[in-house]
């Protein structure tokens, strides 16, 4: 019988810090179906974070209206992931009052608590929110008139309002727009003529931007009116299928050249799952889903070692880098402000995903509380990765090759305009990535009054202007690597200087320097940099060093910048966290959000540094990642009418974590279906 892994490749050095010691830690589970013997066995063990059932959305609305109101209009209902029983954190307003209200509903006791929410505080902008703002601007009589008589417009249905938050700045401060001195819930509304019910409406941009308050529904103001009518681009330029002969420049029909590739693995996947709980090669971990983050992994365990306790991605920045009006507000915090999981697509078997497929399905609510499912929401399968590993012994010829495979869970986000595709990998050698994606439709424009040609943005298609933007993205690693207490070094190779010290020139080394406090531990990405997530109380015994996990950034796409709007613009104020590449705060359950958990017209600060503020000590601790990665978006010709996948990530890799590469017991393969068509 071949020992356990963990038996013999680290030593540990203080059992007393071992993750069954610490309490804290566990009880992020809800206890209620594991007995505390069990949960504390192994840090490895499936633990109950099934998001909530369908029934469960339900009685928690129930309880929620009979505390609240009938007229609740619900934003949140999600599982309360820290709490001892089965409960849920409700969050609901009662329109026209323009106060949030935020529950904590336990569903085993029936028990509600009223939670403080910050004064002004707007929740996630919901489906059911996207809609309604539309619904009110088509049925604005001003806005009627302004697009019939500016633009000979009087099929109310070929016009389309794209609904963004607003991020307050100047006089867009929402208690200017009611008359009782409560906070309007603000949408703007960026206008297209749509030809076709399939047209892609973002080849007909129009100027004008209404702007509504959700909870008095009522459109507030409609800006751009003073401007003389520009020309409305009428040129088709279309990706839809049913639409392409109706191209002017682009192709008009689709090609014939491409053959068949399939997917086949005869004997089904090499993963189990049971319920949420996922067992693949040395891998197992469990799937959690939310209306925020979407997708998140929990109990990350490698060969029964664990990794990280908690990884999603919870908080976007993306900021437009044009200053005309109004498009200096035009920015975006897509996850506090429209819900990663609500944005959330049912994807398509052998379309989205290829191969032997296992969905999970999302079960979300909506405005009235009622739960919908989103079929099937969350995409695991295998895929070949190419080479593991390969050696030749030249002198004899002998080749030694491994195919290297991942597991790939995934979701696609439709955020508007933008499609998000966020994979989680883990591999073979027992990385874990995580790769973004970046398609859909760029948010287009015309260009502004006085403008000849694009000043901020790029012409991509006649008469459309596709502004410079960045999509900046937060992780949220609760990292667990081998127990609980973890610690953090940033790991930079330098190159010696010249010197008698260096006689021959050659000489560069590792420097690793230990992250002791939050504010110590805000760092910029740099060539070659990473950060080594350690535990100080375990050793590789081959190796001598510490047990870690390195994160490496930009192990997908090209290496980006930071944040790059000035430190006082609307966007830093509320995305400080997209400043730096990496944050490290010690573990506290209610700190979640970097941007805070109501960045929607919040006056910034919250989150990240806020809390970091306290400059409290990470060292030995049980800590979380927050790392920044991006996208900066100078738009092309080829990124119309739809985007061609941008991607970005990261790797966490496993470093003197194992004795050694843990695929030499992969066994060799010859895929039989492969053919010579030489
Ligand atoms: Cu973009």
């Amino acid at each position: 019988m071949v020992a356990h892994a963990s038996q013999y490749v680290v030593s540990g050095e203080d059992s007393s810090s071992t993750l069954n010691d610490q309490q804290p830690f566990l009880s992020m589970a809800p206890a209620a179906e594991s007995s505390p013997s069990t949960r504390e066995t192994s840090p490895c063990h499936p633990l109950p974070l099934s998001p909530l059932s369908a029934t469960e959305i339900r009685e928690a609305a129930r309880l929620s209206r009979e505390y609240l109101s009938d007229n609740a209009r619900f934003s949140v209902i999600t599982l309360d992931e820290v709490c001892q029983n089965r409960a849920a954190i409700v969050i609901a307003l009662l329109p026209p009052d323009a106060t949030a209200h935020k529950l904590h509903v336990n569903l085993v006791t029936s028990e509600i608590r009223q939670l403080p929410v910050p004064e002004g505080a707007q929740p996630v902008l919901t489906p059911d929110d996207c809609h309604l703002a539309e619904k009110i601007v088509k049925a604005d009589s001003r806005v009627r008139e302004l697009i019939s008589k500016r633009y000979g417009i009087d099929d109310i249905d070929s016009l389309v309002c794209d609904p963004w938050s607003v991020h307050v700045s100047g006089n867009y401060a929402p208690l200017s727009f009611r008359e009782d001195n409560q906070a309007a819930r603000l949408v703007q509304t960026f206008l297209y003529r749509r030809d076709h019910p399939v047209d892609n409406h973002y080849a007909h941009p129009i100027d004008i931007l209404p702007v509504v308050d959700l909870n008095m529904r009522t459109v507030v103001t409609v800006e751009g009116i003073e401007r003389a009518p520009p020309t409305l681009s009428s040129t088709a330029v279309n990706y839809h299928p049913d639409l392409l002969e109706k191209n002017e420049y682009l192709p008009t029909q689709t090609r014939t050249t491409l053959r068949p590739i399939q997917v086949v693995q005869p004997k089904g996947p090499s993963f189990t799952v049971n319920g949420y709980n996922v067992e693949w090669e040395k891998w197992s971990f469990t799937i959690g889903f939310n209306y925020r983050e979407g997708l998140v992994l929990h109990n990350v365990c490698h060969d029964s070692r664990s990794v990280v306790k908690r990884a999603s991605l919870v908080e976007m920045a993306v900021p437009y880098a044009d200053p005309h009006p109004p498009f200096e507000r035009k920015c975006a915090f897509d996850v506090g402000d429209y819900g990663l999981g609500y944005c959330a697509n049912s994807l398509e078997l052998g379309c989205d995903c290829l191969g032997a497929i296992h969905y999970f399905d999302a079960v979300l609510p909506d405005s009235r509380g009622e739960p919908y499912v989103i079929r099937k929401a969350v995409c695991m399968h295998e895929e070949d990765v190419g080479l593991l590993h390969k050696h030749v012994e030249y002198r004899t010829g002998h080749s030694e090759s491994r195919r290297a495979r991942r597991l790939v869970v995934s979701f696609i986000a439709t955020v508007v305009n933008y499609e998000y595709l966020f994979y989680w990998y883990l591999h073979h050698d027992g990385s874990i990535s995580h790769e973004i994606k970046l398609s859909g439709e760029l948010s287009t424009n015309l260009l502004s009054e006085g403008e000849t040609h694009p000043t901020a943005g790029v012409i991509v298609a006649p008469g459309v202007n596709a502004q410079i933007h960045q999509h900046m993205f937060c992780a949220r690693l609760e990292m667990a690597v081998d127990g609980a207490q973890n610690s953090v070094e940033e790991v930079n190779l330098v190159a010696a200087e010249e010197g008698s010290h260096n006689p021959f020139g050659n000489i560069f080394r590792v420097e690793s320097t230990l992250l002791r406090s939050e504010q110590d531990a805000q760092r910029d990405a740099a060539a070659a940099r990473t950060w080594r997530i350690f535990n100080p109380h375990k050793s590789n015994t081959i190796s001598g060093k510490k047990v870690a996990y390195k994160l490496v950034p930009y192990t997908f796409g090209a290496f980006q910048p930071p944040l790059l709007t000035t430190d006082d613009s609307a966007v830093s104020k509320r995305g400080r966290f997209a400043k730096k590449a990496i944050w490290v705060t010690p573990y506290r359950k209610d700190e979640q959000f970097p941007a805070g958990e109501f960045p929607t017209q919040s006056l910034g600060g919250d989150g990240l540094p806020s809390w970091t503020s306290q400059n409290r000590s990470i060292v030995d601790e049980r800590i979380v990642i927050w790392h920044s990665f991006g996208v900066a978006h100078v738009p092309r010709t080829e990124d119309f009418p739809i985007m061609p996948c941008e991607s970005t990530g990261f790797t966490l890799k496993p470093d003197c974590f194992l004795m050694g590469n843990p695929g030499v017991d992969i066994p060799r393969s010859v895929e039989k279906s492969s053919v010579c068509c030489s």
